[in-house]
């Protein structure tokens, strides 16, 4: 859950290490989710950047960094400190938020409601069980484990055994790992699989033998599947471990109806901020995009019939968007 500021070693991490700590406080303390946006905008645009920059005046000159931003970067230049993040260190009920929100399962509102009701480590949660609903529990069983990366050999892995697995019970279906994985990051924070089935379109999970595709799929994966946060009909949450010796890890599991497949792979596959912006994009040509289906908006504002899609390219083809490939994706 807990994502590392510093990834890899882009010759502008510094910045991207105090703007993505900024945006994390936005998101769990202050619940500023425009100012969430607007910072991880800017730390994904700066990673992309192949050289460091030099000074505020060269980062305002960027795509998504604005004035107030560029400031905060002409001041690190300067000083080689934020006095804002040194204010936020200082700031005992925002560190118990942040400390807090790591866990799974824990929001900015239910953190602020421990803090306030005096909870404020993960000591003091384990004291506290009776406050947390299952998801949290969950969140609070695995803490450890869930703050280390997966590296992507270990997603190609449990990749291997969940295709396996899952092909074994039907072999119609089609799996695909989405995520920071399928952008072909070194490492993820979680592994996202898409499933997808021929008798599966338009919309609803069909049930068989009353019970829903996905809980039979999910009941197949035994040997993988540790732990259940929650099982709708088209998602899953939970928990997986590939072996004795490696950590849990959070799993996700969607299942989409083939004919909403490449809406879905588009938007599992992400980034959050590149969904962002290529839905943005698909307004300003007259079209919606979801993670269901691009529809054309009409003269009246009101969504028109689904546009017919038989790949990914498809969708930027439509709402004339340069293609990116899922490695492009990262902003
Ligand atoms: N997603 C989105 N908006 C959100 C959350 C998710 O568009 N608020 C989409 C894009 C994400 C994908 O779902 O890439 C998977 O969500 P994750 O939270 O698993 O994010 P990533 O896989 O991108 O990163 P990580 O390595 O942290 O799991
Ligand atoms: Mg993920
Ligand atoms: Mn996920």
């Amino acid at each position: 859950k807990r994502k590392n500021p510093r990834e890899s070693t882009n010759p502008n991490s510094e910045f991207c290490g105090f703007l993505m700590e900024l945006a994390e406080y936005e998101k769990n303390v202050n619940r500023n989710i425009h100012k969430y946006n607007a910072y991880k905008k800017a730390a994904s645009v700066l990673a992309a950047q192949p050289k460091r920059i030099q000074s505020g005046e060269e980062a305002k000159k960027l795509d998504g960094i604005g004035d107030k931003i560029s400031k905060k970067i002409e001041e690190f230049i300067q000083t080689g400190k934020l006095r804002k993040i040194e204010n936020i260190h200082n700031d005992e009920k925002a560190q118990a938020i942040s400390m807090l929100t790591r866990v799974s399962g824990v929001g900015p509102v239910k953190a602020a409601e421990l803090v306030k009701d005096g909870i404020i480590t993960i000591e003091d949660l384990k004291k506290n069980k009776q406050l947390l609903n299952h998801h949290q529990l969950i969140g609070l069983k695995y803490f450890e484990d869930f703050e280390k990366k997966i590296p992507r050999s270990e997603i190609q892995a449990i990749e291997n055994k969940l295709k396996a697995l899952v092909f074994d019970l039907d072999s119609n279906f089609t799996i695909t790992i989405c995520g920071s994985f399928r952008r072909g990051k070194p490492e993820s924070g979680d592994i996202d699989v898409l499933a997808t089935h021929p008798s599966l379109k338009l919309g609803g999970a069909k049930k068989k033998h009353g019970e829903t595709m996905l809980k039979r799929l999910v009941d197949h994966l035994e040997g993988l599947v540790i732990d259940v946060i929650s099982m709708g009909d088209t998602k899953f949450m939970g928990v997986c471990r590939l072996s004795d010796n490696l950590p849990a890890r959070r799993l996700d599991i969607r299942l989409t109806p083939s004919d909403q497949y490449h809406c879905a792979v588009l938007y599992f596959t992400g980034s959050d901020v590149f969904n962002k912006t290529m839905r943005t994009h698909a307004l300003e040509k007259g079209f919606t995009l979801n993670e269901y289906y691009l529809r054309p908006i009409g003269s009246t504002g009101v969504p028109g019939e689904p546009v017919p899609i038989t790949s990914e390219e498809d969708i930027f083809d439509f709402i004339e968007y340069p293609y990116k490939k899922p490695e492009e994706r990262n902003l």
